[in-house]
């Protein structure tokens, strides 16, 4: 019997992938300045860098997007956007934006003023950067055990509420914009959040006053987690689960490129008509009309489309095991991966993996690139590269978790290319002896890990 029931979908269009020689990609990545970000992705055979934007649309979401309205004002592809998002998510108001954090943009623009206090479940990125933008600072409130790459717990994204509650008494309720949900939590490897945290985090927001605010890029993918491990969730469906977590909050930011199956596109919810009216305004001055929002009518329907692909049971069942599959494999040999596998990634734990480099010899992202040497697979550093540097100190923030990420993009990758991401790893297990440390060359201001270039210590 298959160890994971076939993925609910076939193939109708294929897209030539190709190895280049182990000489040609050490010559590849010696030129990215070791940053598999810089990498063309022509050099890539199995692109694990992100699932974000790298999905494969389905049939009915390439034929939607001939129906796409492409009027600058009024779109009717907006409007089936609108009323899709409000149906699947529960928001009220909708904003359309380009992607992600084009939303985060315009939310902290909104909410965020200097000295402001910003708590989250860890910091993703691109939201701390938009807080930190605005004058406020980020304050993480994961539990402690997020922070431990190695051990288990079925919702390892939650809150601790006795820290929020800590940091509210410190601070004041005054001084905190909104707590910001990332459910899962993407930068500890996709670890979801239990709706019984969600719903306790909601209760602490309400009695002081503070704004609850979803990161729901992969909001469906949590919502598998708790039908299947949160007592009480398992005969609800997965779109009755999201609408449930979606209920508890206040607003909720999103990047289509993920759960939505789009190459683009994202969106800003809310539920108050106040912000909504802010939002608004501000949408036209950064992304394109409040009707489009930066993306084609075309992308608007490939959107909707995708929401409602995304909460099928069948098809979020395929996703997350896929993942769990590659997860499996390099669990059975021995290799250290963040645990419990997560819902859209695989994380090698390179601080277990290269355990003679200290972290000032960058061991993910020399990792990453090693990978990337050994069998063409191109991970992320999601370690000390992508945690940036404290803008008050100006000093590197060292985070606890020091990871390569493999993301796996939807309906994308077979079991077979899963299987040779795994030979290549297990190739460099082998040999992880003689994987050297990096340092940096140059590195920009913002979102570093992106653009910064990197060369070999020894
Ligand atoms: N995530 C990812 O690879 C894209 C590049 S990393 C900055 O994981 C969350 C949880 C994300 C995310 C992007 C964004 C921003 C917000 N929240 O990329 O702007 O994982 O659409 O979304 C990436 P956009």
């Amino acid at each position: 019997m298959a160890r994971y029931p076939a993925e609910p979908w076939k193939v109708k269009m294929v897209e030539p992938i190709h190895q280049l020689t182990q000489a040609e990609r050490q010559q590849a990545i010696v030129e990215a300045g070791y940053n598999t970000c810089l990498l063309a992705s022509t050099d890539v055979y199995i692109d694990l860098f992100t699932d974000s934007g790298t999905n494969a649309m389905s049939d009915r979401q390439w034929s939607a997007m001939m129906l796409g309205d492409e009027a600058y004002a009024g779109s009717s592809s907006f409007s089936r956007l609108e009323a899709t998002v409000r149906e699947y998510y529960g928001y009220s108001e909708i904003i359309p934006t380009h992607q992600g954090r084009a939303a985060e943009n315009i939310l902290n623009r909104i909410l965020v003023k200097p000295g402001h206090q910003c708590p989250g479940n860890m910091y993703f990125p691109s939201t701390r950067i938009h807080q930190e933008l605005n004058g406020g600072t980020f304050q993480d409130v994961i539990i402690d055990i997020a922070h431990d790459p190695l051990a288990d717990h079925p919702f390892k994204g939650n809150f601790d509420c006795d820290k929020l509650e800590k940091l509210i008494a410190d601070v004041g309720a005054a001084q905190i914009p909104y707590v910001a949900l990332g459910a899962p939590v993407n930068m500890a490897g996709g670890q979801p959040v239990s709706m019984s945290n969600i719903d306790e985090v909601r209760t602490i927001t309400r009695r002081h006053g503070i704004l609850l605010i979803l990161d729901a890029a992969r909001a469906v993918e949590n919502a598998w987690f708790i039908q299947q491990r949160e007592p009480g969730w398992a005969n609800t469906s997965i779109a009755a689960i999201l609408r449930a977590m979606c209920d508890l909050t206040d607003g909720a930011t999103m990047s289509a490129k993920k759960d939505s199956f789009a190459n683009i596109g994202g969106w800003l919810g809310l539920r108050d008509p106040h912000l909504a009216v802010q939002a608004r305004s501000l949408v036209v001055v950064y992304e394109g009309l409040h009707t489009y929002g930066g993306m084609a009518g075309r992308d608007m329907e490939a959107v909707a489309q995708g929401i409602v692909e995304s909460v099928a049971d069948e098809s979020i069942r395929a996703r997350v095991e896929q993942v769990g599959y590659l997860g499996e494999l390099l669990n059975e040999a021995g290799v250290p991966i963040v645990q419990p596998i997560g819902g859209h990634c695989v994380c090698l734990d390179a601080a277990a993996f290269l355990p003679h480099l200290n972290r000032e010899q960058l061991p993910a992202q020399a990792l990453a690139a090693a990978l990337y040497v050994e069998g063409g697979v191109r991970g992320v550093e999601r370690g000390t590269v992508s945690a940036g540097r404290d803008p008050q100190t100006g000093l590197n923030r060292m985070p606890t978790l020091e990871l390569v990420r493999l993301a796996i993009p939807r309906r994308v990758y077979t079991r077979s290319h899963l299987d040779v991401v795994a030979e290549s790893i297990l190739d460099l297990w082998k040999r992880r002896d003689s994987i050297s440390g990096l340092k940096f060359v140059s590195e920009p201001p913002y979102l570093r890990f992106f653009q910064a270039r990197f060369a070999p210590l020894s």
